[in-house]
């Protein structure tokens, strides 16, 4: 949330650098998926079976999945990751253990922003389609969803 625009960071690298490369801060303690997971959306970091937030000196764990395994080796995609039920949070579906069921986490925390679910977004709902299809990746809105966004986008939505 300290610096606007978009951020990356990599393996091979100890920074977290802004779009012009300029160092912003430590790297994040993992690489591979995101999800919006608690009450403010600034989205946070999901690797593993676990989720953290990022915070200036250390991240924080908020999430761990106890009993269920993620897939691909170090790419440790999830089954899915996206906001599929309930408000806009993104909820994270990971396999059991012993390959039998699915089980779906979503976030237990309240929050007074109020978005449009992501399914709405049509390449959010792209998103989530091509994380079954290629190489894995989060789904991202059209929009900017994040710290001192403006009002999201309000769909227009038709009914049955
Ligand atoms: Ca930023
Ligand atoms: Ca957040
Ligand atoms: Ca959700």
């Amino acid at each position: 949330a300290g610096n606007d625009g978009a951020e990356v960071w990599s393996a091979s690298d100890t920074s977290i650098r802004d779009e012009a490369g300029a160092t912003k801060g430590r790297e994040p303690s993992s690489v591979n998926f995101l999800s919006w997971w608690d009450a403010d959306p600034v989205r946070e970091l999901l690797d593993g079976t676990h989720i953290d937030k990022y915070g200036t000196s250390s991240d924080t764990r908020l999430l761990t999945g106890s009993g269920v395994h993620s897939n691909n080796s170090t790419k440790a995609t999830p089954s899915l990751s996206g906001d599929i039920l309930g408000d806009w949070r993104e909820e994270v579906i990971w396999p059991t253990s012993d390959n039998t069921a699915l089980r779906i986490y979503s976030t237990p925390y309240e929050t007074t922003t109020r978005i449009t679910t992501l399914l709405h977004d049509t390449m959010y709902r792209t998103g989530l389609a091509w994380q079954n299809t290629a190489y894995n990746q989060p789904p991202h809105p059209s929009y900017f969803l994040g710290n001192g966004m403006p009002t999201a986008p309000r769909p227009t939505v038709y009914t049955p």
